[in-house]
């Protein structure tokens, strides 16, 4: 790699990045994009935000005295070049494998992550504490920067961050990664905000008139400092905090600036140094920046998956047979023929419009869906207002990030019994984004929200079904949760046909054991039984479809008739859906053994989906061993 990388590959702690000259810089810069490219078209990942955001972070690691000062990054999807430039650049193949690095900062990996993070809008509150930290650690000189992006500010709580941080007198520089997008366009009345702040003439004239002023009353010396403090305060006071919104909430706003520009950076970032208080600084730059498709295409190369490093084609693998449809896609086509028929369905995401497949019915029916910006929880409450007035909102939400609208769930919905649909995408394990994203919580952490439905589907056709109960009268709130990726092959597009709420399916008939499943993990245990029944093993098993109201008709027979029964769930164990079961064994009296399959009570990392069932054990090779487990002393005690 020396010979390819000649500055990139001395670089194995960013101390070693301060012997460059600033040209050298701009090498380096292009030398972290290629690096980047090369290993990302082989090993997927976050692209587009990586390589917007290279200049930025080489002047940033080339000004600071990181890990002394601290580098935190919003999302962290972007911070590639940060782990390559941090002592990760060997290591930077492993992004995202099972036992690799991350893909995402986190604390446990490097001291240069100052901070874990993989879900929206923390940067500014975290950096903030730790600012607050530093100065009554009394280590006041501590530099600590926030990079947060235009689509990371539209989460409510950058703005809490803002709010508290506006008070409090620490050396706090919020950079503002402005590149007009989040995943999808970026929405709302601050993309409007920031498009106008960086084109207004008047603006910009205002501002650039008490930088001129600003700049001959610094040279005339030490001694008017203070003079010229004090009129900067006054001048700001007059004209800028009525036009900026930033200087409203007391930061010291700066820019717009080219964050492509990596010597400029050099030099604002050094003078923002010796600037106290809080500091926002706004950067402009291109997500995707120096791969042209990706400049081109920003939703795609968001996260691409793999592909050709030279002409940006994207590689997929063929197959002849045909494939089963992606959950989220199944949502939302099956979501566009329910509000086809049903003129009170509205749909609503928090800045997932591609990612939930919500723009398919987004492109037919733009004046009923809404993308309301990384804001689960304004998601949810704006969904119950609309309750309140007849529509019957689909709310999707992935899974983890519905941890963000918990409390909205229950005091907005749910206690006000609202008709809401909230879809719970990407639930159970997601893979390689690891613990920030894994949806496992959802069954344990809503199961015990009175009057909420909660529901899986087994598959597509049932997922419709699910989807066409929900919207009927009187249902009330519903959650319907399901997994990333593709469901198994059925025929989805069948008429809908309305669910009895609460009741299970049986699949088969059995004798020893009884396998009591949730959601699309009862695919699992088919093709277990399928091996079973070669084995002369019989087993019974239900899918469940309803986690609360849970069958008890069914759990009564099943208890009735079996000492063993295996639960099996893609979510946590602890406090989740085979905990109902054995909390209904326990109320009613029953005593069977009740083995619980799911994620266990430990944060799983990152790694295929195959890794991660290997380790949790719920996968059909998991199932098998653990009936075989329990058959083992079968045939002795047959022939006892
Ligand atoms: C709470 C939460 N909701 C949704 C997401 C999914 N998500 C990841 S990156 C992203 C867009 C971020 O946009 P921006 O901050 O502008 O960064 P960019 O990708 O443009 O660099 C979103 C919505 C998330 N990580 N966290």
């Amino acid at each position: 790699m020396s010979g390819t990388y000649k500055y990139l590959s001395e670089i194995n702690h960013p101390s070693e990045l301060k012997k460059l000259t600033a040209d050298e810089l701009i090498i380096l810069c292009q030398e972290l994009r290629d690096f980047i490219i090369d290993i990302i078209s082989s090993n997927p990942g976050h692209l587009g935000a990586s390589l917007g955001v290279v200049e930025l972070t080489v002047a940033l690691h080339y000004v600071l005295n990181t890990p002394e000062d601290k580098i935190i990054w919003d999302v962290g999807h972007q911070a590639y070049a940060h782990k390559i430039l941090t002592g990760r650049r060997k290591l930077f193949h492993t992004n995202r494998r099972f036992k690799g690095i991350s893909g995402f900062p986190k604390m446990s990996e490097s001291p240069f992550d100052a901070f874990g993070v993989g879900h929206s809008s923390t940067s500014i509150s975290a950096a903030l504490g730790i600012a607050v930290a530093s100065k009554m650690n009394e280590k006041s000189d501590r530099q600590i920067v926030a990079v947060i992006g235009d689509g990371g500010l539209t989460g409510g709580m950058a703005f809490e961050g803002l709010n508290h941080a506006g008070t409090q007198n620490t050396n706090l520089l919020v950079i503002l990664n402005d590149n007009n997008i989040a995943i999808d366009p970026n929405v709302g009345a601050l993309r409007e905000y920031l498009i106008d702040i960086t084109t207004s003439k008047t603006y910009n004239k205002v501002r650039n008139e008490i930088w001129h002023i600003l700049g001959m009353l610094n040279k005339i010396g030490p001694d008017t400092r203070s003079v010229a403090q004090k009129v900067e305060n006054s001048l700001k006071a007059l004209l800028l905090k009525q036009s900026n919104l930033f200087e409203a909430m007391n930061f010291r706003y700066f820019g717009p600036v080219d964050g492509h520009d990596v010597r400029h950076l050099v030099s604002i970032l050094s003078d923002l140094k010796d600037i106290p208080g809080p500091k926002l600084l706004h950067v402009l730059t291109t997500k995707g920046k120096g791969f042209p498709q990706a400049e081109i295409n920003p939703t795609v190369f968001h996260s691409p998956g793999k592909f050709d490093k030279l002409t940006g084609e994207l590689i997929r693998i063929k197959s002849d047979k045909p494939q089963p449809p992606r959950y989220q896609d199944v949502f939302g086509y099956s979501l566009l023929e329910l509000a086809e028929k049903n003129d009170k369905i509205v749909g609503i995401t928090p800045a997932m419009p591609t990612g939930c497949s919500l723009n398919i019915m987004m492109e037919k029916m733009p004046e009923r869906t809404f993308d309301v910006g990384i804001a689960e929880q304004h998601a949810v409450t704006f969904a119950a207002g609309l309750a309140t007035q007849g529509f019957i909102p689909f709310c999707n939400l992935y899974s983890s990030f519905m941890q963000r609208g918990y409390d909205q769930i229950i005091h907005d919905v749910a206690l006000q019994q609202l008709p809401v649909v909230i879809c719970l995408d990407r639930a159970g394990l997601v893979g390689e984004d690891g613990p920030t994203h894994h949806g496992v919580f959802d069954i344990a952490s809503l199961r015990c929200i009175p009057d909420l439905i909660i529901s899986a589907p087994m598959n597509e056709e049932e997922m419709r079904n699910l989807m066409f109960t929900a919207q009927l009268p009187g249902k009330g709130p519903f959650v319907i949760r399901y997994p990333k990726g593709n469901g198994v092959m059925v025929d989805w597009q069948r008429p809908f046909k309305e669910l009895s709420i609460g009741k299970a399916r049986k699949i088969r008939d059995g004798n020893e054991i009884a396998i009591l499943s949730i959601g699309h993990p009862g695919n699992f245990v088919v093709e277990a039984c399928n091996q079973l029944d070669n084995e002369g093993i019989s087993v019974c098993h239900y899918d469940m479809r309803f986690v609360k109201p849970i069958d008890e008709d069914v759990l009564h027979v099943v208890f009735k008739k079996y000492k063993k029964i295996i639960t099996v769930e893609d979510g946590v164990i602890t406090g989740g859906f085979g905990s109902a079961v054995i909390e209904f064994m326990a109320e009613k009296g029953y005593s069977s053994s009740v083995l619980r399959l799911g994620v266990p009570d430990k944060f799983i990392e990152h790694g295929t989906l195959s890794d991660l069932y290997r380790e949790c054990g719920f996968d059909a090779q998991g199932i098998l061993a653990v009936v075989h487990e329990l058959t083992k002393y079968r045939k002795l005690t047959i022939v006892q």
